[in-house]
């Protein structure tokens, strides 16, 4: 596998609202995540995925783009970003950008322009339909709750928006966008950025008839026609020929529903697209028949199967992206850990299997503290669009409210955007203000100060295990063994690169439970690299009693 710096990296996810308020106002700004580049430089993290900061209504946090090479008022000005990243570079660090391309705001002047008539310039750049039978031009469901499409007044016609109403999608079938899009890359690769998160970039390419979706619901999830479409690889091989292949940079791109097949051709080497791709296979674990609010209980032998399944079949192949949260998942200590009695524990060990596969491994910010899921008691105090939209559709389809509120509770992406916890003053250090969203009332227990003052805190464990990835090549490229497939409490791996080897072994369990290595691993000594508990003098590797979440990883010889 070649060798590349982006490989050997740890990226840091910053979602800025939430991450550190400088003037007061209550929202998260590039000022107040300047002052905080030492203490990113202190956990040792050498990338900062910077979600969206362009010029944005904020329908969805930025996430709906009204300027692309502006900054929104909230968060500051150009000069301010650009301190920022002369700020990163100055220490080391670098920065990737968020790219939201499949669609932009309703508020951004190519659609101001688009809905004015059916022959101005800019029509074509978003994807109108005249009505079918009097009602919209297909049956697609809108990731955001009801349909996917809009009726505009101006002409009658109808607008796609897979997301909100007020994320109108792109047409990339336009030579004009894919233009537009190249030339805005370029302006901010020039302006000396490191790369690009893709969002949703695997949704680009519609198959032109838009057919309608199979399902007998009012709207129906219509993936099949527009996921993994079919000009995605023409599109992403021209991007990477016109802009990035100009430039040393690393891509990664947001693609839900792929398989390890289709994500093969978006990461190959030899294809020119993409760095690595983030897949949810293991985010959809929990999700029932109706989807992610209908939380089923996760089994870790699925969950050893889906890491196995990417570990394996990318190998060699193209390179895996390693998360366990981000800004629109709960907390990986409450759904994957144990956020009450092991909260410490478990978040370590986590975090040991987020540092020791093969892949890139990213840290959603507050994730090196133990940060948790949240429980507000009242609708009001919520402000994801996904959540409350979801929460009036089901009201009115009548679920009652109590269980409407448990599937929020575990999987709301409020949970993961509440205030970095910096310390146990008012609002958590994060502002002097009245935040956007309120703080999680445990910032007094869970916060920055008292991580940096206690040496056995998570925070220095993170920072431990990103150390050991720049000392040891095996973490970054070894080949990964599962061991123990059936065992339901236990998951153990090696990974191995010539004659480096680890053995990585991770109770998952809150109860203490037996480890016994297979005979096939044969190895004369070990030695721990890392680990959550001080394993006891003399302790054989051949058969351990492990501690509830207990996490060891050893060297082997
Ligand atoms: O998310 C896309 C996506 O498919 C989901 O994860 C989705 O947001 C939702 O949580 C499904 O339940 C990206 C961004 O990460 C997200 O924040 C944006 O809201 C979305 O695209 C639209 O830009
Ligand atoms: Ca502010």
């Amino acid at each position: 596998m070649k060798k590349t710096w982006w490989k050997e990296s740890v990226v840091y996810q910053i979602y800025p609202r939430s991450f550190q308020d400088s003037n007061g106002d209550g929202i998260g700004d590039i000022p107040g995540i300047i002052s905080r580049l030492d203490y990113l430089q202190k956990l040792g993290v050498d990338v900062i995925w910077l979600c969206p900061v362009y010029e944005s209504p904020n329908d969805d946090n930025g996430y709906d783009i009204s300027n692309y090479q502006g900054i929104m008022d909230d968060f500051g000005t150009i000069e301010d970003w650009e301190e920022l990243l002369e700020g990163l570079h100055q220490r080391g660090m670098k920065l990737i950008m968020d790219l939201v391309v499949n669609h932009s705001s309703d508020e951004h002047a190519w659609f101001v322009e688009s809905r004015k008539s059916k022959d101005n310039p800019y029509r074509d750049y978003y994807i109108w339909r005249d009505s079918k039978n009097g009602g919209e031009p297909n049956n697609w469901a809108s990731f955001f709750s009801g349909s996917a499409w809009k009726r505009d007044e101006t002409t009658g016609q109808y607008f796609l928006h897979l997301f909100s109403s007020k994320q109108p999608d792109l047409n990339w079938e336009n030579d004009k966008v894919r233009r537009e899009v190249y030339d805005m890359m370029t302006w901010w690769l020039d302006k000396g950025i490191d790369g690009f998160r893709m969002d949703v970039i695997n949704l680009i390419s519609k198959i032109p008839e838009l057919p309608d979706a199979a399902g007998d619901g009012k709207y129906n999830f219509g993936g099949e026609h527009f996921m993994n479409g079919p000009r995605i690889h023409e599109f992403l091989q021209e991007m990477n020929r016109e802009v990035l292949s100009k430039y040393d940079v690393m891509t990664v791109g947001e693609t839900p529903c792929v398989t390890p097949e289709e994500a093969s051709l978006y990461v190959r080497e030899d294809r020119g697209e993409l760095s690595m791709v983030f897949q949810f296979e293991l985010m959809d674990i929990d999700a029932g028949p109706g989807g992610k609010w209908n939380v089923t209980p996760w089994k870790l032998i699925d969950f050893k199967r889906i890491m196995s399944k990417w570990q394996v079949e990318l190998d060699g192949k193209g390179w895996n992206s390693l998360f366990l949260n981000n800004h629109d998942q709960p907390r990986m200590v409450s759904r994957f850990g144990n956020d009450g009695a092991y909260r410490k524990e478990s978040a370590k060990m986590l975090a040991t299997l987020l540092h020791t596969l093969q892949g890139t491994p990213y840290i959603y910010q507050g994730e090196e503290l133990g940060m948790t899921n949240v429980k507000f008691a009242s609708m009001d105090d919520y402000r994801d669009i996904e959540t409350i939209n979801m929460f009036n559709e089901y009201l009115e389809s009548g679920r009652s409210e109590a269980d409407i509120m448990a599937s929020i509770y575990s999987k709301g992406r409020d949970n993961a955007r509440t205030p970095m916890q910096w310390d146990g003053k008012a609002h958590s250090g994060f502002t002097t203000g009245t935040p956007w969203l309120q703080v999680n009332p445990n910032y007094t227990e869970i916060n920055v100060k008292e991580s940096l003052e206690d040496p056995d805190s998570i925070f220095h464990y993170y920072r431990r295990l990103i150390e050991l990835r720049k000392q040891h090549e095996v973490i970054v490229y070894g080949h990964y063994e599962l061991l123990l497939e059936e065992d339901e409490h236990i998951y153990a791996y090696t990974r191995t690169l010539e004659d480096e080897r680890l053995l990585v072994i991770l109770n998952f369990d809150e109860e203490p439970v037996t480890f016994e290595l297979p005979e096939t691993v044969v190895y004369e000594s070990a030695e721990v690299l890392i680990g959550n508990y001080v394993l006891p003098a003399g302790a054989s590797v051949r058969r351990m009693e492990l501690r509830p979440y207990e996490a060891q990883v050893l060297k082997l010889k």
